[in-house]
């Protein structure tokens, strides 16, 4: 293929419900989407997991734009790409800036699988039909209201919950968790709230039997979480530390964790997420998808990543209308007895609704 345009869109969507984590709290989801055509005319959409500030990781929408235009663009524009995986190599001279590559690299894929008319599992070696589907519930103002929320989760059918932790947030609110659904799969997420002084927390919710801790320490750490685990049972997952494939071989050879957390955007792309899984599977370390509150669009990936065989843990990847009024494909994601069925179909599996991509967009720029 060909690229010959592309446009940047910055979409805005208000969340349903507010989403509070330890490092702070989303009311909308701000992100780019990426529409790239190729000279044929086939079109692919790809999205950027950036959020509006650097809270997650050091990447933002206006540092992707910068990238992108600036850099990446210009590497794609006019130049002839046979498959997704060459943008590796394309863009080895721009370092990290993960979740800006990654857009591209996500509409890329999607114009490769119409041309060579594939579904997107199918092209990645995909075979689940159906995949399980957890959920990832924010920090509430209260316990009562925290056994609310999970108790609406468990009865919608989602099959492990995930629940935000930081300090001052977790040993009691676990407790009261796990005596309330004592045989729910569960797990936490500190976002990287935590440091080594902190072992006796981490102790402490050992006692709850919780399928994994996920990022307690620092973002960028693969050292001490090598050093938390050996001292407590529980399993746990890295998330913001995982950046690429040589990322995951340092901390699995390092045992700082036991569970890895994939997440498409924060390790450059599909082909990317695809080589640490393949490795994981190898090494026995099983993985799950992971979710950065994504539009429909970025879920679909997500969807055909986590058919493959080794994301044997439910990921992040809840319903459309669990986030939004709206979502901005259509069918928008449905999630049934927590479950998502893979879509067979040539392509991503659901298509982009252009009345509601136009009613989100703030602003917006086409590059030729
Ligand atoms: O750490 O996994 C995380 C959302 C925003 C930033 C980081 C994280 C999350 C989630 C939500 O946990 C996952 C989702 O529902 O998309
Ligand atoms: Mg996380």
């Amino acid at each position: 293929m060909k690229i010959k345009e592309i446009t940047i869109r910055h979409l805005k969507m208000e969340l349903k419900t507010p989403f509070s984590t330890s490092f702070g709290t989303f009311l909308d989801k701000e992100f780019l989407l990426l529409e790239v055509t190729d000279e044929q005319g086939t079109i692919g959409f790809g999205e950027s997991v950036a959020f509006d500030a650097p809270w997650y990781n050091e990447e933002t929408l206006k540092t992707n734009w910068h990238i992108l235009e600036d850099f990446l663009i210009p590497l794609i524009l006019n130049n002839k790409i046979e498959h997704p995986d060459e943008l590796e190599q394309l863009f080895k001279g721009i370092r990290k800036n993960y979740m800006a590559k990654s857009a591209i690299e996500g509409a890329i894929w999607d114009i490769y699988i119409q041309q060579t008319n594939q579904s997107l599992a199918q092209a990645l070696g995909g075979k689940k039909e159906k995949i399980e589907v957890g959920i990832s519930l924010g920090i509430q103002e209260t316990i009562e209201k925290q056994i609310e929320v999970v108790d609406k989760a468990v009865k919608d059918g989602y099959k492990r919950i995930k629940l935000k932790i930081k300090p001052g947030w977790d040993i009691e609110v676990m407790r009261a968790l796990r005596e309330r659904f004592p045989d729910m799969p569960m797990m936490a997420d500190a976002n990287s709230a935590y440091t080594l002084e902190d072992v006796d927390v981490f102790k402490q919710l050992d006692e709850f039997n919780l399928m994994m801790i996920e990022q307690p320490l620092a973002s960028d750490d693969i050292i001490d979480h090598a050093v938390l685990q050996k001292q407590i049972k529980t399993p746990i997952c890295l998330d913001e530390s995982i950046h690429s494939f040589e990322d995951a071989r340092k901390a699995v050879e390092l045992g700082s964790c036991g569970v890895i957390n994939i997440k498409i955007g924060r390790v450059g792309g599909i082909s990317e997420a695809k080589k640490i899984h393949d490795y994981c599977e190898e090494k026995g370390i099983p993985v799950w998808c992971g979710g950065m509150l994504e539009s429909g669009i970025g879920r679909a990936h997500n969807i055909a990543l986590t058919s493959l065989s080794n994301f044997v843990m439910p990921g992040d990847t809840a319903g459309s209308s669990h986030y939004f009024e709206q979502d901005i494909i259509t069918p928008e994601v449905v999630v049934e007895d927590g479950y998502i069925t893979v879509p067979q179909e040539v392509g991503i599996g659901f298509k982009p609704n252009l009345e509601a991509i136009t009613k989100y967009t703030v602003a917006s720029k086409t590059y030729k």
